[in-house]
C-alpha cells in the first residue's frame, strides 16, 4: 500500500536530507521530484498544484533554509501537508459504529462492495469480542442483477459465523423494505446492506438506490472505491455524492499494484474521509486509514502502530509472554526458536511486514524474500529434530545432521547457519537479560 509513493518520497527526502545546507535550487529540485511522483501516481494537475503551492508557502514562511538542520524541517512540512490532505489529525473513522445502525454499501460492480461488507461484519464482530459484547449482525442483499451475487454474500456470511436474510422479493426497493423489517422485527444491532453495482454510473441505479435510501434511511452509507481504477474512482465519488450522497468511504484492492493517487487525492477533492481501506481479499484484509498512520506510510517512516495492533490481533498474549520469558531467562530452545518464527508469521510474510517498518520501504524484496525462505527451512529442520535434539543442541553431530537434513529436504549446510543464528539470539537474550538489571 502506498509502496510506489512511499519509495519515491523517501527517495527525494533522504537526497534532500543529506544535504547539509539547502538552498533555493535543491528545494525546487526536491519540489519537482514530489511534483513527478504524484503525477505518475495519477493525482489530478490540479490537486497537486494546491498541494505543493502548500509546501512551497510553508518553506518560505518558516525559512526554512536557515534553520538548524533544513532537510529535516523540509520533511516535517511536507508530512504537515500530507496529513492535512489526507485528513487531518481529527479525521472521522467508522472504527465505532453507533447501533442500532443500517449500513447502505454502494458501488460500481465489481469494486468489492461484497468483499467489504464481509470484512466490516468481521471487523465489528472481533471489536465487540474484544470487549466481550455480543453483536447481533445481518447482512443482506438486493443485487438481483448478477445470479451469484447474493449466494457469494450468504457463503461469506456463514464464513464470518453472522446472520443472513434473504428476501423472498424480486424487486429491489420492496425487498430493501422487507429486509430493514426483519432486522427490526429480530433485534439486530446493525444490518449490512449489499446493493448493486452496474460497470458505469447509470442513471437507473442511481435511482434504484435512491428510493431504497428514502425508504429504509440508513443511518450510514458507505461508498467502496476500487483504488486501482485512479482519478477515474474521483468523478464515480462525486457522481454517488450528488445523487445520493454518503459519509465516507472505503478504498478497496490497495494491496495491488495501484499507485495510491486516488486515496492520496479523495479527501481533498470530496471533502469526506476514508474510513478503511482492504487489503487483500480475505475478510482480516480491512484496516482502519488512520491519516496520521498513512502519512508517516508514504514517506517511508513506517507505520509501527498498525503492525503491533495487526501482531496483537493474530498472536496470543500468553503465547507471546512465553516466549519472551524463555528468552529473557536464557532457556531458549530451538523449539523455543521455532514458535517465535511461528509467531511472526501468524503476523504475515516477511514483505508484508516490512512494509510497516521505517526506512524498510526501500528494501529489496529478493533480500526479503530470502529471509523468508531461511524461516520456512529453519522450521522444517527443527520439526525434523527429535525433542532431546531441539532441547539440546550440542549434541548434534555429523551424522545426526545428516539425517535431519534429509528428513528436512535441505542441506547440512543449512543446518549450520540455523545453529548459528539461533547462538546469535541466545547471545542477544544474554545481553537483553543483562540490560534489564542494570
Ligand atoms: N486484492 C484485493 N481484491 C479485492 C479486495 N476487495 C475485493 N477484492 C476482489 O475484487 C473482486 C470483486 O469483489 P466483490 O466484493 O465481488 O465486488 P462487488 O461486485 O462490488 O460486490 C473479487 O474477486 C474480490 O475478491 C481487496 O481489498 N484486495
Ligand atoms: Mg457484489
Amino acid at each position: 500500500m502506498f509502496e510506489f509513493l512511499s519509495k519515491k518520497f523517501s527517495g527525494v527526502l533522504g537526497w534532500l536530507k543529506d544535504k547539509g545546507r539547502l538552498t533555493e535550487k535543491n528545494i525546487d529540485e526536491a519540489v519537482d521530484q514530489v511534483e513527478e511522483a504524484l503525477l505518475q501516481a495519477d493525482v489530478p494537475y490540479d490537486l497537486i498544484q494546491e498541494f505543493l503551492n502548500g509546501i512551497k508557502q510553508e518553506v518560505i514562511g518558516q525559512k526554512v533554509q536557515s534553520s538548524l538542520r533544513p532537510g529535516e524541517k523540509f520533511i516535517k512540512i511536507v508530512h504537515e501537508k500530507l496529513l492535512d490532505f489526507l485528513g487531518g489529525k481529527n479525521a472521522l473513522t467508522l472504527s465505532n459504529f453507533q447501533f442500532p445502525a443500517v449500513v447502505m454499501v454502494m458501488g460500481l460492480q465489481g469494486s468489492g462492495k461484497t468483499t467489504t461488507i464481509a470484512k466490516l461484519a468481521n471487523y465489528v464482530l472481533k471489536q465487540a469480542n474484544k470487549k466481550g459484547k455480543k453483536r447481533k449482525i445481518l447482512l443482506a442483499s438486493v443485487d438481483f442483477y448478477r445470479p451469484a451475487a447474493v449466494e457469494q454474500l450468504k457463503v461469506l456470511a456463514k464464513q464470518v459465523g453472522v446472520d443472513f436474510y434473504q428476501s423472498s422479493l424480486s424487486d429491489p426497493v420492496a425487498a430493501a423494505k422487507d429486509i430493514y423489517n426483519y432486522y427490526k422485527k429480530n433485534g439486530y444491532h446493525i444490518l449490512f446492506l449489499d446493493t448493486a453495482g452496474r460497470l458505469h454510473i447509470d442513471q437507473n441505479m442511481m435511482e434504484e438506490l435512491n428510493k431504497i435510501n428514502n425508504s429504509i434511511n440508513p443511518k450510514y452509507k458507505i461508498l467502496v472505491l476500487d483504488a486501482m481504477t485512479g482519478q477515474e474512482s474521483l468523478n464515480v465519488a462525486k457522481a454517488f455524492e450528488q445523487n445520493i450522497g454518503f459519509q465516507s468511504a472505503i478504498l478497496s484492492k490497495m494491496d495491488s499494484d495501484t499507485r495510491g493517487g486516488a486515496a492520496f487525492a479523495f479527501r481533498y477533492a470530496l471533502k469526506k474521509p476514508i474510513s478503511f481501506v482492504g487489503s487483500g481479499e480475505k475478510i482480516d484484509d480491512l484496516e482502519n486509514f488512520i491519516p496520521e498512520r498513512m502519512a508517516s506510510r508514504i514517506l517511508g517512516m513506517g507505520d509501527i502502530l498498525t503492525l503491533i495492533e495487526k501482531a496483537e490481533e493474530k498472536i496470543d498474549v500468553k503465547e507471546q509472554q512465553n516466549v519472551a520469558q524463555k528468552l529473557m531467562s536464557g532457556r531458549f530452545t530451538l523449539q523455543d526458536f521455532a514458535d517465535q518464527m511461528g509467531m511472526v508469521s501468524k503476523v504475515g510474510s516477511l514483505q508484508k511486514i516490512a512494509k510497516f517498518l521505517p526506512g524498510m520501504g526501500n528494501i529489496s524484496s529478493d533480500m526479503l524474500e530470502k529471509s523468508q525462505v531461511e524461516m520456512k527451512k529453519f522450521k522444517a529442520i527443527i520439526s525434523s529434530m527429535t525433542p532431546k535434539e531441539r532441547f539440546l543442541p550440542n549434541i548434534l553431530d555429523a551424522s545426526r545432521k545428516r539425517r535431519i537434513a534429509k528428513g528436512a529436504g535441505v542441506l547440512v549446510q543449512d543446518i549450520n547457519i540455523l545453529l548459528q543464528k539461533f547462538e546469535q539470539s541466545k547471545q542477544f537474550a544474554k545481553m537483553f537479560k543483562k540490560f534489564k538489571t542494570f
